[in-house]
């Protein structure tokens, strides 16, 4: 395994090698089309490498690919019926085999070109798990219309939130010279049936202003044309105050109608360069960023200049709603940072052009550990709604520790929200079948970098793995990903699978357990976010506070005493996290303040449950461990060397939080541990 290919290994095939050759030895490309080359490019490297095989151009001999577009390949010769691609979407594809008068193809045909290219990356996926390919036949559709990434990358080669290295896009205040890794980015993010990426950070600084300017355009064209042609649309994200720092305008108001002409100048030109470029992601008003706030203009205003620039090229605004007031006075407790999306957006639902989407995270505060979904998606009926993850572990572990997201990801997908009654789930809302939307799907926060192995700790590949294919299809289960991930990636030797599925499975309950309890998130080191620091943000403006005094924890959202966060969610939701008894265990901090006397569902206390899960938590790291130390041989060496120092590295945190919390919890309370373990030597 060479930890840079990550999942597209292409390693040599065993037993089923004769028996796959005799399916693949010709490959017929029906027409031209940069996707096309590309699709064509990854079987014939993929095939040569796993089977030995140079798929031949010319010869339409014994066994071979059919790769192209239902229009163009002649599906009667293989009695297929058209209808078979009326029903799915542009992205779709049917996979096939077919052996007739002894001649044997493989059907790799697509809506478009794009379906074509995902389902060659699905019979690579096929021959790497070396599963039957006789017979086969799979229709497929990407049930999320925008499945996208977002790089955080600035270009001074920083990212922010990179856990991984520096940025393979940029250096020294511009582009890169190469772009082999970009390239190499995009297979690994088309492979997983990602389709769209934004290329620079949310947080627009001065020089990532100039991408949209003719200092930068013609390299944003570079990168743009690479992703492409692996069918990933190209976005950037914008400074809001754009007209005034680039234009030199004296407002950036979105009424001002200078403001306006000059934001349909610059898409214009944009489009010269890129004619398929995806459109604009904004982080507006927002930690400081610019917004039209500024000029007493709201979101709406604020997102439709845009849009209407951006109408005529079929562009889009991605406009986030991680809104919300960062200079809280925390002595004022009515006040409440999780309220903010919602009431900010919900009143604005039916106004936004219907080329503006709305970026929502997956919970109300920030990418915690554990956080109740956000209540806001789902609310707005009329208005685009895109889901946001965060695929790099900011608050996770930062890659350090082992803390795989897919199972967290599946509960958010998975949440019944009862906006329209029951069968109300997010994974409905963001593929736009419950309010109809016109555009939605899901973004998350990329977590590559330079790093030799993408992603500093191996093993969080999985959570870019797994991001994708969650995301083209959230019916998989955890356990399919998960194999399919290490099979890949690490072939088909039983303990290693079993090992590193042992490690994901468990890893985020894990990290939950050593870390802030029962739902109440935060208590890190402030601002790098790594490591345990109890009162780190208690008394500092951010608004994530956890309120633990003498007496008891928690923050009290509920409407009777509490900040009314609950009734920002539909019944019988609402109700449920309003009360004390029905309040899941798991999040009862996040919505209630108790005494740390008080009893969970699990028939434990809070304060024995801090304590018990706070042990446990390193005792499980140490099992990690011993688990992977058991694999020592049967994984290529410098991967084994990677996760053993990083596993050491996450018990010394475990440790450090264990002991942190534990202690700081023993001495608010005065509560001894019931089984007598030394909280603090
Ligand atoms: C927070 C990060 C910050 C981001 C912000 C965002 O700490 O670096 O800029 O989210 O999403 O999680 O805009």
């Amino acid at each position: 395994t060479d930890s840079y290919q990550a999942w597209l290994q292409y390693r040599p095939i065993g037993a089923k090698k004769e028996e796959y050759k005799k399916w693949l030895a010709a490959i017929e490309v029906k027409e031209e089309s940069k996707i096309l080359e590309s699709a064509a490019d990854e079987l014939k490297k993929g095939i040569q490498s796993m089977l030995g095989v140079t798929l031949d151009p010319d010869t339409y001999g014994e066994g071979r690919i059919v790769l192209g577009t239902y229009e163009q390949v002649d599906l009667k010769q293989y009695g297929i019926s058209p209808d078979t691609f009326r029903d799915i979407s542009d992205e779709g594809y049917l996979l096939k085999s077919v052996f007739e008068k002894e001649e044997r193809a493989i059907l790799l045909i697509g809506k478009t070109d794009r379906g074509a290219l995902y389902a060659a990356f699905h019979l690579l996926r096929l021959l790497q798990k070396e599963v039957p390919i006789d017979p086969i036949a799979v229709v497929e559709s990407p049930r999320n219309q925008f499945r996208m990434i977002n790089q955080w990358d600035n270009m001074d080669g920083s990212i922010e939130r990179g856990y991984s290295g520096q940025s393979i896009f940029y250096a020294d205040n511009d582009f890169k010279e190469d772009f082999t890794r970009v390239k190499d980015y995009a297979r690994l993010l088309a492979s997983v049936g990602i389709n769209a990426i934004s290329i620079n950070n949310v947080n627009v600084w001065d020089v990532e202003t100039k991408l949209i300017s003719k200092t930068f355009l013609p390299k944003v064209k570079a990168v743009s044309s690479i992703f492409s042609a692996y069918g990933i649309i190209p976005f950037l994200s914008i400074n809001y105050a754009s007209p005034m720092e680039l234009g030199g305008l004296g407002t950036a108001d979105p009424l001002s109608a200078e403001v306006e002409k000059w934001w349909k100048d610059k898409v214009a030109e944009i489009y010269e360069y890129i004619p398929d470029f995806g459109g604009f992601i904004v982080k507006a008003d927002s930690e400081g960023r610019p917004g039209p706030f500024t000029y007493n203009r709201g979101h709406v205003e604020g997102a439709n200049v845009l849009a209407k620039a951006l109408k005529p090229f079929d562009g889009k605004v991605i406009w986030r709603c991680f809104v919300y007031n960062h200079l809280q006075d925390w002595r004022d407790r009515s006040t409440d940072r999780a309220r903010a999306a919602y009431d900010h957006f919900k009143p604005l639902d039916g106004k936004f052009l219907d080329n503006v989407i709305l970026q929502i995270k997956n919970g109300p505060m920030d990418f915690q550990v554990r956080e109740p979904v956000s209540p806001l998606l789902g609310a707005m009926t009329q208005t685009n709604q895109m889901l946001e993850f965060q695929i790099a572990q900011e608050y996770t572990g930062q890659q350090i520790d082992v803390c795989y997201l897919i199972p967290q990801w599946k509960e958010v997908l998975d949440f019944e929200t009862y906006t329209k009654g029951e069968g109300s789930k997010i994974k409905s809302i963001v593929d736009g079948s419950l309010h109809d939307y016109k555009y939605s799907g899901i973004a998350a926060v990329s977590n590559i970098g330079n790093d030799a192995n993408w992603t500093g700790h191996t093993l969080a590949q999985a959570n870019l793995y797994g991001y994708g294919r969650l995301i083209w299809n959230p019916e998989l289960t955890t356990e399919q990903i998960t194999k399919e991930w290490i099979h890949l990636t690490f072939g088909h030797d039983r303990e290693v699978v079993d090992t590193v599925e042992y490690i994901l499975l468990h890893s985020w309950k894990v990290y939950e357990k050593y870390t802030a309890p029962l739902g109440i998130g935060w208590m890190v080191n402030p601002n790098h976010h790594y490591g345990p620091n109890v009162d780190g943000y208690e008394y500092s403006k951010w608004g994530t506070y956890h309120f633990a005094d003498r007496d008891g924890i928690g923050v009290d959202r509920t409407v009777e005493t509490g900040t009314g966060y609950c009734s920002q969610y539909e019944e019988p939701n609402a109700k449920v996290y309003d009360s004390l008894e029905l309040c899941p265990d798991e999040l009862l901090l996040f919505f209630h303040h108790v005494p740390y006397t008080h009893q969970l569902k699990s028939g434990k206390t809070v304060i024995q449950h801090i304590y018990d899960t706070h042990f446990e938590g390193v005792e499980e790291v140490e099992a990690f461990i011993d688990k992977w130390n058991g694999i020592e041989g049967k994984v290529d060496k410098a991967i084994f060397e990677n996760v053993k120092q990083r596993l050491k590295m996450q018990r010394d945190n475990a440790m450090e939080w264990r002991d942190q919390v534990n202690t700081y919890f023993y001495r608010k309370s005065g509560i001894l541990d019931q089984q007598n373990r030394t909280i603090h030597p």
